[in-house]
């Protein structure tokens, strides 16, 4: 006799045990977003601090030996913690079977692994960057990483386990998708974040390997000297740029892909429209996941390569922004003439174009040679690749945790003030951004403690900004861990979304369908009522 079905996943067993246990998809999307989001709490404080210390010239929170430990943990906290799992390992784990109409992914015990590999890696990370705090920065370029005396070792294990965290969880999209698409739903018929995610998971696949190998030689180098990169020895340094490179500018789009797909479906949603363009969106996803292995070289401009490499890999870069152009043109054509619905969601969706257009300006401008030599290592890179990680990614990470929150616990949350924190939030961002570039045009450079005195009103204003987001995210855990328990009920599908993941309750049941979903048409397809309020 089998037990009674839950009401829905959160319900089927309340135990920490069945948690830790579980090969529920949508289980494990949350333990990842609750794992991410404290990751992303924690590079927050680090943050802050760095703002705290750059407030004024000289000495003003802490030395320069805990500057670089901080601005470290900074780095390495949010980029392998936060911003490479964030979306693919919570939204991703927890939306794609449900938009494809499957139970579960293809291999749910792997994807139990996969949290345990992430959890494992963290730990080590960050046991190593309190035990002895490296200082190497996220990139962890040699030679310095191959001969300071502070704890890099543990880092890079930590770094490489949750690469295997990484690569598990891009084999089982690839799986999911090839293999339990339910009857009817063609490749042309799947929601663009389903295509967001399954581009993101080539580029995890392939390129994370490299990464796994380059930090290896890194962790070889300095355990047994094995001269692969240390001139001394007859090694390269410049070689490690080219591994780390090859790896990580692929790795900025496994952040920013993820985060385009998030867009695609609140843009349709909240203009009640269908995706103009449809297929661009899908051939500009795969042609971003193809191009940003050719681009890496546009890192080592300033570090020495041909003139051919430079222009050559200028202009593959230059591709890359083609690509996204093509997206930002399909979602204003998709939201003209829209009946646009003002909610939290859709107010991230309009800061994230706003800062992936103008980031994505600026890195044009940086993949031209002349152009890269001024602004190298200067504060206005810090200012980019923020506006794009941060602006961008963090403003799709909001938009989805809003336009998703609903689906995952069945409740919804006050909203005028989510909408009066998006706002907030945006203005946080220009505020603390925007004066870095600056900064940057002005010649301070990046990674530095300390800093000529005219340089402090432009320090101060970004530390301003900084602690206006601040503000802002404290006001969404408070009124989002509130809506968990009081929210108003949301019901099956509080924003009526054409998206094929409200097709089952909300929150969903275990095996996410009672009857088995048909899909007659595509997906996004609106005839343009209005949208309902969710709160
Ligand atoms: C779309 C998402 C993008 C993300 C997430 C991103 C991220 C980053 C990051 C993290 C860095 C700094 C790396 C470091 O720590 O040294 C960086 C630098 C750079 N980015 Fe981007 N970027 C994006 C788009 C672009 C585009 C479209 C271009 C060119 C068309 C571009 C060109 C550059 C260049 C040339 C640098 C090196 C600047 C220097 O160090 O002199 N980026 N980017
Ligand atoms: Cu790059």
């Amino acid at each position: 006799m089998s037990p009674p079905a839950a009401e829905s996943y959160l319900s089927d067993g309340r135990t920490l045990w069945s948690w830790l246990t579980t090969h529920d998809h949508k289980r494990i999307g949350v333990m990842f977003l609750v794992l991410t989001l404290f990751f992303f709490f924690l590079g927050g404080l680090f943050a802050l601090a760095l703002r705290i210390e750059l407030l004024t010239p000289g000495r003003t929170v802490m030395g320069h030996l805990a500057y670089n430990r901080m601005f470290t943990l900074h780095g390495v906290t949010m980029v392998w913690l936060f911003m490479i799992p964030a979306i693919p390992s919570a939204f991703g784990n927890f939306l794609v079977p449900l938009m494809i109409g499957a139970r579960d992914v293809a291999f749910p015990r792997l994807n139990l692994a996969s949290v345990y590999l992430y959890v494992l890696g963290a730990s080590v990370a960050l046991w190593g960057m309190f035990e002895g705090g490296a200082d190497t920065g996220w990139t962890f370029y040699t030679p310095y990483s191959t001969t300071t005396g502070t704890a890099v070792l543990p880092v890079l294990v930590g770094v490489f386990i949750i690469g295997f965290s990484t690569i598990v969880t891009g084999l089982n999209f690839i799986a999911t998708v090839h293999t339990l698409r339910a009857p009817g739903l063609t490749w042309m018929k799947l929601p663009l974040f389903v295509w967001a995610i399954y581009g993101t998971s080539i580029i995890q696949v392939l390129a994370t390997p490299v990464l796994g190998m380059v930090l290896a030689l890194v962790a070889l180098e300095r355990v047994v000297g094995a001269g692969i990169f240390d001139p001394a020895r007859g090694g390269d340094p410049l070689l490690f740029q080219h591994l780390f490179w090859f790896y990580s500018h692929p790795a900025v789009y496994i952040m920013v892909l993820p985060s385009m797909g998030v867009i695609s479906e609140a843009v349709s949603a909240f203009s009640r429209k269908n995706a103009f363009s449809y297929r661009m969106i899908v051939y500009s996803t795969l042609g971003i996941a193809f191009v940003g292995f050719f681009t890496w070289g546009h890192h080592m401009f300033a570090s020495g390569q041909s003139t051919f490499g430079s222009g050559a890999f200028g202009a593959m870069s230059m591709l890359v922004a083609i690509f996204t152009a093509i997206k930002i043109f399909s979602w204003l054509g998709t939201l003209y003439r829209g009946s646009i619905a003002i909610e939290s969601p859709l107010l991230y969706t309009l800061g994230f174009m706003f800062f992936l257009f103008f980031g994505g300006m600026i890195g044009v401008a940086y993949a031209t040679t002349s152009l890269n030599l001024h602004w190298h290592d200067t504060y206005s890179v810090v200012a980019h690749f923020h506006f794009i990680m941060v602006g961008a990614t963090v403003m799709a990470f909001l938009a989805a945790l809003h336009y998703w929150f609903p689906k995952m616990f069945g409740r919804c949350f006050p909203a005028k003030l989510a909408n009066g924190a998006a706002v907030l939030i945006i203005f946080g961002f220009i505020a603390t951004f925007v004066p870095q570039f600056l900064l940057g045009n002005l010649g301070m450079p990046r990674r530095y403690a300390d800093y000529p005195p005219h340089f402090q009103s432009l320090h101060v204003a970004s530390t301003a900004g900084a602690s206006l987001l601040a503000f802002g995210f404290l006001a969404i855990a408070g009124y989002l861990a509130w809506s968990l328990r009081h929210g108003a009920l949301a019901g099956d599908n509080p924003w009526g979304s054409e998206g094929f993941e409200w097709r089952s309750a909300s929150p969903p049941p275990t095996h996410n369908f009672s009857t088995p979903p048909q899909y007659p048409t595509g997906p996004h397809e609106y005839s343009r009522e209005e949208v309902p309020h969710a709160a």
